[in-house]
């Protein structure tokens, strides 16, 4: 149908972008658009070893905080080259849960690192390459807690490295997150995600019909 166009998720914990990446694929694919879904940090076998030193103490070492911005973009910039431009070259759409915004907000906002400088760094691991569009799901910090909470409960899962930040680091990061959008507002759709899931689905694919589809999302 349409060209091929890539599609970022972005967020903070527990907003619902691995939920909501998987829903919007079923609805594309339902209208005959072939997509791919990645994530970051992953994406390759180098993004996905990444991700385990990253997220779980693969070397037993908790990586400082400008080795984590590095292993971050080390990480990106692989799943650029070998995964996200082979993709889009096929014709396929690539929905991506998260990508550089999370390196802005997590990293510059949250760590304090200067956003500038980031974004220079961002755009060498990218070689320039930007989403189509970015669908920046927001959440209370106290709301993503408590999801977060209940699926842990859920699966005994340990929180990782980052949902243990103190609190104050996911309002900086939050507010970071709804900063970006304003400066772009072209590239961005904010989804406020604390109504039910099908409210958040379905604005969602609303903002992705009147943004990439070219139509009015009434008559989908
Ligand atoms: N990071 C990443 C950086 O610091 N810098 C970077 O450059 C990059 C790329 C990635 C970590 O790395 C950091 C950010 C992260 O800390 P991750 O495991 O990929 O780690 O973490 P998340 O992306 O945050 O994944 P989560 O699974 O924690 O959150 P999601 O994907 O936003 O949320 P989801 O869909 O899993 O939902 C969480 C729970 O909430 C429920 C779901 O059922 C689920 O149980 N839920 C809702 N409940 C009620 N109402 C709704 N509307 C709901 N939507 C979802």
């Amino acid at each position: 149908m349409a060209n091929e166009k890539f599609i970022t998720f972005e967020g903070p914990e527990g907003s619902g972008k691995s939920t909501h990446i998987l829903l919007l694929a079923d609805y594309l694919r339902e209208h005959g658009i072939e997509v791919i879904v990645t994530r970051e940090p992953g994406g390759t076998p180098t993004g996905e070893a990444i991700r385990d030193l990253l997220q779980h103490g693969g070397s037993g070492e908790v990586p400082v905080p400008r080795a984590e911005v590095l292993l971050f973009l080390a990480s990106r910039a692989q799943h650029v080259e070998r995964f996200i431009r082979p993709a889009l070259a096929s014709g396929s759409w690539v929905l991506c849960d998260r990508f550089e915004d999370s390196t802005l907000a997590y990293q510059g906002y949250g760590r304090g690192f200067d956003v500038d400088k980031l974004r220079a760094m961002n755009h060498f691991a990218t070689h320039g390459l930007k989403p189509d569009l970015t669908l920046l799901l927001d959440v209370l910090p106290e709301i993503s807690r408590a999801r977060l909470l209940a699926r842990q409960t859920q699966t005994s899962a340990a929180p990782d490295r980052i949902e243990r930040e103190a609190e104050a680091f996911h309002i900086r990061l939050r507010n970071g997150f709804l900063e970006l959008a304003r400066q772009e507002p072209s590239r961005f759709v904010v989804v406020d995600t604390v109504g039910e899931q099908k409210q958040v689905a379905s604005a969602i694919r609303a903002a992705v019909i009147r943004r990439l589809m070219g139509g009015d999302p009434n008559e989908h």
